[in-house]
């Protein structure tokens, strides 16, 4: 079996979010599990290739906007020599993040696959998210016979841009399902497209493939969901057990494994407690959040709200994530004005990040949405029980009351609530609490399993082009 897999982001070359980490484990895996995977993704200006030496492939051109286009595929390796990454570079066009930046991507994608210039033929073209949603359109307008899978991470974002990129392309506008409603707005859904004419879709949880088919959650796409329903499926994504790994991880202090993670996270929370300027203290709950500073999904109105409400004295709260801008300057404001209680951090930090996994008590996770979440497993793994709505891959990696808490209702007052219950248990019934730790740390949430259900989907894939 061989599969291109098609991503904008990859760890550690350039990440912008979770996807870039499912970049990096999922082809580990497959190939460990036989597949001859290779990965794909853009050159840009900064990628950072950590010192590897790049093996020029191929030179070639694309006509964009009416005008040849030199492109060169480099080669890298990673996790190890036998996966290869093939970079994409060209100075114009694929350097920094525009609005051409994806439609060019994806049609030289196209273009490499139709001239083999990997002098490599895949039997799948396995595309991630909106950033590469043209590419199957692309495959079926020029009669390629590559069956292609779109893996969605997150409908809210669809990737629109004007419609004179299609005729840059050299697409004609009737060869893209461009709905009434974007035709009037002159926009280009690159997630739409993908739904529509990939052979198969996977969300990255069932619980959220189940909910994009709903209004609620279907991000105004929710109609042509149900009509491409029966080629929808999830598969909840793992997370990399090598890094992840509180026994073996180095940025933080006091290693620890499953037998000594009580009070491997005793010292971890004394030591992030200090770090931050916290009274020091094993009676008070540190609790954490880390995450993109999104606020459409990730709860951060909630979660602000709540930490304003609640008597301070009795929490520590400590917040690591970046983005919108307004948000940081609430959370700013809101650490300036209680210090010893709650921290904001802005940078984003993989050391403190891994400090908060190992030394924090809970970790909240207040999501309107979850497509699938990576922090409530490596959370979990570390020993941090997760404190999260009832939603996407929320829902399918915890179990309430067993190795996490969920809370159903998108409210400030259902995320006190839980947040109490927690405590409570947390402070008067140390053995329960000890009990999820251990559950919630040997729960599997290895990568081997979501492995094995995308090469189900490349086989049948594959399956279905033997049969037409
Ligand atoms: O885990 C990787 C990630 C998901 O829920 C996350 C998200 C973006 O929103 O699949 O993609």
């Amino acid at each position: 079996m061989k599969v291109l897999f098609v991503v904008w982001e990859l760890v550690p070359f350039f990440q912008v979010g979770g996807l870039g980490d499912v970049a990096k484990a999922l082809p580990k895996k497959l190939h460990q599990q036989g597949v001859d995977v290779r990965v794909i993704l853009p050159f840009y200006k900064a990628l950072k290739l950590h010192r590897q030496q790049k093996k020029l492939i191929k030179e070639f051109t694309v006509v964009y906007d009416g005008k040849k286009q030199k492109v060169t595929i480099f080669q890298i390796h990673f996790l190890d020599a036998k996966i290869p990454v093939y970079i994409l570079k060209n100075e114009k066009w694929l350097n920094i993040p525009s609005k051409d930046i994806f439609s060019f991507y994806n049609l030289c994608v196209y273009e490499i696959l139709k001239n083999n210039y990997l002098e490599w033929v895949p039997d799948v073209v396995h595309c991630q998210d909106h950033h590469t949603g043209l590419i199957p359109l692309l495959i079926k307008d020029g009669n390629l016979k590559f069956k292609t899978l779109l893996t969605i991470h997150n409908l809210n974002h669809q990737g629109k841009y004007s419609l004179d990129i299609v005729k840059k392309m050299g697409l004609k506008h009737s060869k893209c399902r461009v709905i009434q409603w974007e035709t009037k707005k002159k926009q280009i859904n690159f997630l739409l497209e993908g739904i529509i004419h990939a052979d198969l879709v996977n969300a990255v949880s069932p619980s959220y493939a189940k909910e994009i088919f709903t209004e609620e959650y279907g991000c105004g796409l929710d109609e042509i969901i149900r009509n491409e329903g029966q080629k929808i499926s999830g598969i909840l994504n793992g997370i990399d057990y090598d890094s992840r790994d509180p026994v073996h991880d180095k940025n933080i202090n006091f290693n620890y494994g499953v037998d000594s993670a009580i009070k491997g996270k005793r010292l971890n929370k004394k030591f992030l407690q200090e770090k931050l300027g916290f009274t020091v203290s094993d009676d008070i709950p540190l609790i954490g959040f880390i995450g993109r500073f999104e606020s459409k999904q990730k709860g951060l109105d909630i979660m602000h709200k709540m930490i304003r409400r609640v008597n301070l004295q009795k929490f520590q709260f400590v917040i690591l994530g970046q983005g919108e801008v307004e948000w940081e300057d609430q959370f700013l404001w809101l650490a300036s004005f209680y210090k010893k209680n709650v921290s904001y951090i802005s940078v984003f930090d993989k050391k403190l990040a891994s400090q908060i996994y190992a030394g924090a008590d809970f970790l909240l996770v207040p999501s309107r949405f979850e497509p699938c979440g990576l922090i409530q497993m490596i959370a979990m793994r570390y020993g941090t029980l997760p404190i999260a709505r009832a939603t996407g891959g929320l829902k399918d990696s915890i179990i309430d009351g067993v190795d996490g808490f969920l809370f159903k209702k998108y409210s400030s007052f259902d995320l006190e609530t839980k947040m109490k219950q927690a405590v409570e248990i947390w402070k008067n019934d140390k053995k329960k609490i000890n009990e999820m730790i251990v559950t919630a740390m040997k729960k599997d949430f290895s990568w081997d399993k979501s492995a094995r259900e995308y090469i189900k989907l490349y086989e049948k894939l594959c399956n279905q082009s033997q049969i037409s």
